[in-house]
Formats: structure tokens, sequence, C-alpha cells
């Protein structure tokens, strides 16, 4: 038995300041074109898809920065993408900042199913950074001024013919994120990121590093869940400011099947089987039968690090 679901991670290049959203939906549009002349199924665009990655700027007033927001899904920005997805039958997920009708901001994420309905929506939970101006730092990460804390959980929904999952960015390096979809059965995440090429308090860890533990983290969460996992980039030179690109796709057993060079709009297109998930699941990974949750307190009644005495 297998059930096909034919992906397309759709990397970005970078998107800078001056572009228009019109700009950056041609550009999705291209993409999405190439896709389903690929035989996707479903698209995934990267975190935050729709502008530059505006968490590097400091704006004293914050309402300065809600130019970076969305404040209705779809819209008049976007439908062009939403019709053309719905042309093509393909479902479709992207990033992008959310304005909520109360004002509330959230780094958010939608999966958009093949008849064009919304049956997703993702809110950032682990958001990095920092909220105030840091001088120490080489550039500013202001995720933390900018948006609120997910207050969505992670949810796993069932659409695309199985269970799909989403995460942003940060999420995917923590083990959490993961197994809460895991333990909802999820056979795909699919997640967008934003990853500076340089760590802003280490100049040291060049991007080779940063490469390295994009890798480990997507990698040991599909194996640990035996999901697939989609991790799409947005990459390149922002304004002077460059991303790392690593667009890949990782299978059940935790392996790379797919990777696109460089840091250019671009690519990859992979026929993910969702029952290659059920062996996993099944024997190595069958949580019913192997995990001892009388030991996993601390896991939710910590925050931080307690040492013993
Ligand atoms: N970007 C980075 C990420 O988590 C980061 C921030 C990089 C944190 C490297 C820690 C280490 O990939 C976003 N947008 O979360």
């Amino acid at each position: 038995m297998s059930r096909i679901l034919t992906v397309a991670a759709a990397q970005l290049g970078p998107i800078q300041k001056a572009e228009t959203r019109a700009d950056v939906v041609s550009r999705m549009i291209a993409l999405m074109d190439e896709a389903k002349a690929k035989g996707a199924d479903f698209i995934v665009y990267p975190e935050l898809a729709l502008t530059t990655f505006f968490p590097r700027w400091y704006h004293e007033d914050r309402a300065e920065a809600d130019g970076w927001f969305e404040a209705a899904m779809p819209n008049p920005d976007v439908q062009p993408l939403f019709d053309k997805a719905l042309d093509y039958g393909m479902g479709m997920s992207f990033g992008y900042a959310e304005l909520t009708p109360e004002g509330r901001h959230f780094n958010s994420s939608i999966i958009v199913d093949k008849a064009g309905a919304i049956v997703g929506k993702y809110r950032k939970i682990h958001l990095p950074g920092h909220v105030e101006y840091d001088g120490s730092r080489s550039h500013q990460h202001l995720e933390k001024r900018y948006f609120e804390p997910g207050d969505l959980g992670f949810p796993v929904w069932r659409t695309m013919g199985g269970l799909i999952g989403m995460c942003i960015c940060n999420d995917r390096r923590w083990p959490e994120t993961y197994r809460v979809m895991g333990l909802q059965g999820v056979e795909m995440i699919v997640l967008g990121f934003n990853t500076p090429s340089v760590n802003a308090q280490k100049g040291g860890e060049g991007i080779a590093q940063r490469l390295f533990h994009h890798r480990l983290s997507v990698q040991a969460g599909a194996y640990q869940n035996s999901c697939w996992v989609v991790a799409v980039a947005k990459a390149g030179d922002e304004d002077g400011n460059h991303l790392m690109g690593g667009t890949l796709i990782v299978n059940p057993d935790g392996e790379i099947v797919a990777e696109l060079e460089g840091e250019a709009d671009g690519i990859i297109v992979v026929p993910c089987d969702l029952d290659a998930t059920r062996f996993g699941k099944e024997t190595i990974f069958d949580f019913a039968r192997h995990r001892r949750i009388e030991h996993y307190g601390p896991i939710t009644a910590q925050v931080g690090v307690v040492e013993p005495e």
C-alpha cells in the first residue's frame, strides 16, 4: 500500500525591502508553474514568504512594522496565488506575518487544500531573538519584539490524503515540536525558515555550522517521529543581510532525499509515500508500546534548567 503525496519544496531567493508583494507573488506563481509541470500535488513555500525578513530592522514604534503584516488572508495581493493553485488543483503552504482583527501579531503559516480552502493555520511558538535593540549583536533579530508566541499549539490536520502538520523555522530546533505532532500520528511536517548565515552573537560560526545544525535538527525530528519533513528556505542576500539556503526533504528514516543547491528561487520535487511512515510508527517508534511517560514530567513541569544540589 502506498499513498503518494508529491511535494514541491519551493525556495525563495532574497526579497529586498523595496520589493512589493505583487513582485513576490509573481515569483511564487512561477515556482508553482514549475511544480505543476513536475507533477506536484502540494507546494511548500518559506516562512514570511511575502516580504523581506523584516525582524532584522528595529522600529522604536512597533506599529511602524505593521506594514509587513497581512490583515486578512487571503487578500488582494495573494489572491492570484490562490487562484493559480485552485486552477492547478494544487495544495499549498506558506508563511506570513499575521495581524489579527484584534490587533495581535503572529508569525504564521497556513495549509490550503486542493479545493482552495484554508484547512490549517499555525502560529510560530518558539520565537528566537530579543525584544529591545541589542547593540552587542552584529545583526538584530527582533522576532520577540514584533510577534507574540503562537497560541494554537502544534495541530495536525487530516488533509492532502494524510496527517499533515506545520511548524516554523526556530521551532525545528526543539524536539518537543515534532513529538507533540508525532503523538497525533503526523506523517508529514512542512516548515519554512529564514536563517541568517552568521550567528549575530558568535561571529566565528559560519554557514557550514548553521547548515549542519539545520540538517541535524530536521533529520532527527523526522527519524524520531517516523515522518516526512519538508524544510524550505528564504535564502540569499536581503539588503546586505545573508540568509542561508538548505531547502530539503527528509524521509521517515531521517535521510535527506533531496536538497536544493544555491540561494535563488528554485524547487525540488519528491513523491513522498506517506505509508513509508508506517514501519517506524509500528516498530521502533510505536509510542504506545515504548514510551514511559511517568519519567518525562520535567519536560512540561519546568521551563528552564534545575540542577541537582
Ligand atoms: N531564524 C533562525 C532559526 O532558528 C536562529 C534563528 C538561527 C536561532 C540559528 C538559533 C540559531 O533558524 C528564525 N527565523 O527563527
